[in-house]
């Protein structure tokens, strides 16, 4: 009788499965998208809310809704698999994981709980004075210059001015704290020629990172001296101190620079924000968080999935890695009005340059703290920011960055 029954139909005709998702083909990691992301981000958004990316076998997602929803479910979306391309579950880490970004709850909490008071905003305060004066020495040291470039001559060099010092770093090293991360955001992606460039000093610059993290060589009263305290109290281990100042070396010095290159980025491109902030230097705070929405200088992370997890349709299945196009939220039309321009009149609230959820930026007070100091100094002392020559793109697997941005300040 069981013979003559006619077929069970396949399971895959009922149940969702990766068909249900939609696919592309591009390499968002080519030379191509990295000079210029914004139309393969449209595309990714029109394509679907999740999207298969054929290339590398990983699920993206470009819109702010979903983007939003995955980075604030730890739960189903995790990081202690890696939030690169790399799966902890089945490869090696270049460098032992991060405690703070690589890991989950409970194993992330403590080491969250030791930074989040040494970088809140209570606790920086004796630094925005300090901070203040520093950025009026330098721009009288860059209002003496015809003219400067301003990435390497302000982006860069006034974070490294202000933020090892607060670190508590010595001065021996300090040379490899961009290199250093230039490799690690690299290394977020795939092992392409970007990666490749970095190989063969990535083992001294690394070397040298963490021997900055050692408590003998930190200044007594620096941020890192903090975290070593807090081991002595109990609160983290003495062998997950030096792990959690590096991702003070890590996180906080490449990110705040290519920040600053996208703000001054942002007020060339539209000359008359830079008049919106000189009429009111105060907005510099909000003037830094459009960037950071607008320029997104971390464009991308991935998580894991925990398990099968619906989104809009389509399902990421368990253990599979997406990868969540921060820079396409934040330029979602869905969710931001005119979304590619640089506006000092908006409420940039809501953007997830810094991330969202548990592990959302811990330095953003830090980096918001810098950025303040400066545009403040400049915006009070600099009439115009003019153009002194083409900018050029800095390619990064992970970062959106910029390595020459010639220009000329016109002081007030
Ligand atoms: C760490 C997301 C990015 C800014 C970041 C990079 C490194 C670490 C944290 C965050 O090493 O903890």
């Amino acid at each position: 009788m069981s013979m003559h029954a006619p077929p069970v139909p396949p399971l895959a005709a009922t149940a969702p499965t990766t068909s249900d998702v939609p696919t592309m083909d591009v390499d968002p990691f080519s030379d191509e998208v990295l000079v210029d992301p914004l139309p393969f981000h449209e595309a990714l958004r029109e394509t679907g809310p999740l999207v298969l990316l054929e290339r590398y076998g990983i699920y993206g997602m470009g819109r702010y809704e979903e983007v939003h929803a995955a980075l604030v479910d730890w739960q189903g979306f995790q990081s202690a698999a890696g939030v690169g391309l790399s799966n902890f579950r089945r490869e090696t880490p270049w460098r032992p994981p991060s405690l703070l970004l690589e890991t989950d709850p409970p194993h992330h909490d403590a080491p969250r709980h030791v930074l989040e008071p040494i970088l809140a905003p209570r606790s920086l305060r004796r630094l925005r004075e300090r901070w203040a004066a520093a950025a009026e020495t330098f721009v009288d040291e860059l209002l003496e210059r015809e003219e400067v470039d301003a990435v390497r001559d302000i982006a860069e060099t006034f974070p490294l001015r202000v933020f090892p010092d607060a670190v508590g770093l010595p001065q021996e090293g300090r040379q490899h704290l961009l290199p250093y991360g230039d490799h690690l955001f690299n290394a977020f992606g795939p092992d392409n020629h970007l990666v490749e460039k970095g190989k063969a000093r990535i083992g001294a610059i690394a070397a040298s990172v963490d021997a900055q993290c050692r408590r003998d060589v930190l200044s007594p009263d620096g941020f890192g001296a903090q975290i070593w305290a807090a081991a002595d109290r109990g609160d983290i281990t003495h062998a997950q101190a030096p792990t959690i100042v590096r991702s003070l070396l890590s996180a906080g010095v490449d990110t705040t620079v290519h920040a600053l290159g996208g703000v001054l980025q942002g007020f060339l491109r539209f000359p008359d924000q830079w008049q919106v902030l000189r009429a009111q230097p105060s907005r510099a705070r909000v003037a830094f968080d459009e960037a950071i929405r607008w320029e997104s200088p971390v464009q991308t992370f991935f998580r894991t999935a925990t398990r099968d997890i619906a989104v809009a349709g389509g399902v990421v299945p368990e253990g599979e890695k997406i990868l969540m196009f921060l820079g396409s939220a934040n330029h979602d039309p869905r969710r931001w009005h005119d979304p590619d321009r640089f506006d000092l009149d908006r409420d940039p609230s809501g953007h997830v340059g810094f991330g969202m959820g548990i592990h959302q930026c811990v330095g953003q007070h830090v980096a918001r703290l810098e950025a303040e100091s400066l545009l403040h100094a400049l915006a009070r002392r600099v009439e115009r920011i003019e153009p002194a020559g083409e900018p050029r793109r800095h390619l990064n697997n992970t970062m959106r960055a910029w390595a020459s941005m010639p220009v000329r300040l016109v002081a007030a």
